[in-house]
């Protein structure tokens, strides 16, 4: 199947396919009985994303349910991080904790130029997940991404996630030179890291700016949409063509911004977002992408239903990919995602 006849990358580049592709975002994951058992045979979480033939194995998995159009790569925006010598561990039921990096001597520590050699594994995926597509799912397109590089400081600062991130938020404010080195430092290491999943075969890049939305206007402007404008320039200088999906979670009315300024094809509207509001905003030039409330997921029947519909005919007539608003959460039952899948075949 020739690539540029698969729908998620029609719809990416600013085609209005019909009915729309679609993908969920964490459609790898914990509401899957195969993955938990992957998971429990890899041991620990890192192992798993560095583990090239049960990583590939555990991207493939939603697909063959489901036959969503786009696969995203199993890995985790912190494997960039972890990469550069930054010590990680997933804590069960915790989430991801890092040794904090909060001053000049922390940054220093970092290393670079150890990340070519450390992500090896995680390219070797990229290139098991095309040979798996080729073989299971030729329509289906690979989605490479990482995090964008404020959420990714965001956890580098404050060591962990679950809250509200006010160290590296006032960090941001206290010492812009130290955070603007940091996020700088991102820059190019992000754009390498994309650069290299796209060698590898990833045949779109996704930036998750799941914390974005904790800024202030200026701050956004500063730490969100410049660092990844920056990004989008060095990816296009060696690939022009390829398809970028930007996800600023809770932009609101930055939204439209984002999308002119940064210069992705396609904006992620999470799932506060009125989907009639980003039509109406966001140049018709532009993809949108989302944006289902993941617990309408875990609900099913005819709230789900009705949900998805409405998103659908927001969308009409418009460069559209089906998703979530944010990820899918773990009590989600996997007969709900096949009905969804149905309704969403049927336009
Ligand atoms: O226990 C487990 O099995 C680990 C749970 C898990 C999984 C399945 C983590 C830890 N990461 C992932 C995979 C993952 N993470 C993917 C690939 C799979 C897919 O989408 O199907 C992707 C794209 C991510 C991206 C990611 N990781 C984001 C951005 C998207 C978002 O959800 O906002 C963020 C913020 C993370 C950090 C992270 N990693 C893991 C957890 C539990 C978290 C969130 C921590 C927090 O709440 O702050």
């Amino acid at each position: 199947m020739d690539t540029v006849q698969k729908p998620l990358l029609r719809a990416l580049t600013g085609e209005a396919v019909w009915p729309p592709p679609f993908w969920l975002m964490r459609q790898a994951g914990r509401y899957l009985p195969e993955y938990r058992l992957l998971r429990a045979q890899a041991g620990d979480f890192i192992s798993l994303c560095t583990t090239p033939e049960l990583a590939a194995e555990v991207t493939l998995q939603p697909l063959r349910r489901y036959g969503m159009d786009g696969a995203i790569l199993f890995s985790d925006i912190l494997m960039l991080p972890w990469a550069m010598g930054q010590d990680l561990r997933y804590a069960e039921g915790e989430g991801p904790l890092l040794e904090p990096i909060r001053d000049a001597e922390g940054l220093a520590r970092l290393d670079p130029s150890a990340m070519r050699a450390r992500i090896a594994p995680i390219l070797e995926t990229v290139v098991r997940v095309r040979e798996g597509l080729a073989q299971e799912a030729p329509k289906t397109a690979l989605i490479g991404f990482a995090g964008s590089p404020f959420t990714v400081a965001c956890y580098m600062v404050e060591g962990r996630g679950g809250g509200e991130f006010a160290t590296a938020r006032r960090l941001a404010y206290s010492d812009p030179a130290l955070f603007g080195k940091l996020i700088r430092l991102l820059v190019d290491t992000t754009t390498d890291y994309l650069l290299a999943q796209a060698e590898a075969g990833a045949e779109a890049l996704m930036l998750f700016d799941s914390w974005a939305g904790l800024l202030s206007p200026g701050q956004f402007r500063r730490w969100s949409i410049e660092p990844t404008a920056a990004i989008v320039r060095n990816i296009r200088k060696v690939l022009p063509d390829i398809p970028l999906i930007g996800f600023p979670r809770l932009a609101g009315p930055l939204l439209p911004e984002y999308a002119q300024r940064t210069g992705v094809n396609t904006v992620g509207m999470d799932t506060g977002m009125d989907p009639r509001w980003a039509a109406a905003h966001v140049g018709i030039e532009f993809g949108l992408q989302g944006n289902m409330d993941p617990q309408a997921l875990v609900a099913g029947g005819g709230a789900m239903e009705a949900e998805a519909r409405s998103i659908l005919s927001a969308m009409r007539g418009r460069p559209f990919v089906f998703n979530l608003g944010h990820g899918i959460v773990p009590p989600t039952p996997p007969e709900h995602v096949e009905a969804l899948a149905r309704l969403l075949r049927m336009g």
